[in-house]
């Protein structure tokens, strides 16, 4: 039988995620923030793995969040949202972790504006669900969970 090593998931949310539900439903869901991630760790629950969550608005604070990440979770959820586009520090970051990471956008960044299409961080992550909303990240902790079971 397979054991899940798979024991502790942060979900990082970037720049104007405390906003969801609030503005621009059409294009982001009519779900808070807070309802999202009350959701996101019931579904923790479920799959038996700690899940804790984190957002903010400044850089600094989201690569201070993932250093610490590295020591303390065995998986990642991350959605960067604008810095997904820009930032070499949250890519450098990302890339120093040495388990599973998933880049997760609530709307198809590929269907959007030219700027959105090139992701800064994809490449110093295992995977990358865009378009699916909050879904995405039900999907990505149960991806998270499945890898490490596979691996076991
Ligand atoms: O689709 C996603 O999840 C994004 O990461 C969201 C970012 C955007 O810059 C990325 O290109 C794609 C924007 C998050 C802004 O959140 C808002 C929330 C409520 C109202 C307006 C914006």
């Amino acid at each position: 039988m397979s054991v899940t090593t798979m024991k502790r998931i942060l979900v990082i949310h970037g720049p104007n995620l405390n906003r969801l539900g609030h503005r621009e439903p059409e294009i982001y869901g009519r779900h808070t923030l807070a309802a999202i991630d009350a959701e996101i760790i019931q579904a923790g629950e479920a799959l038996g793995v700690d899940v804790q969550t984190f957002q903010s608005n400044h850089e600094g604070e989201l690569v201070g969040r993932i250093q610490q990440a590295a020591e303390e979770v065995d998986g990642l959820v991350i959605n960067p949202a604008a810095y997904t586009h820009t930032s070499v520090a949250l890519r450098d970051a990302l890339q120093m972790l040495d388990f599973p990471v998933i880049e997760v956008h609530l709307s198809n960044i590929y269907q959007r504006e030219d700027f959105r299409h090139h992701s800064m961080t994809a490449a110093a992550v295992t995977g990358q669900i865009t378009g699916l909303g909050k879904d995405g990240y039900l999907l990505a902790l149960d991806a998270l969970v499945r890898m490490a079971a596979d691996a076991s």
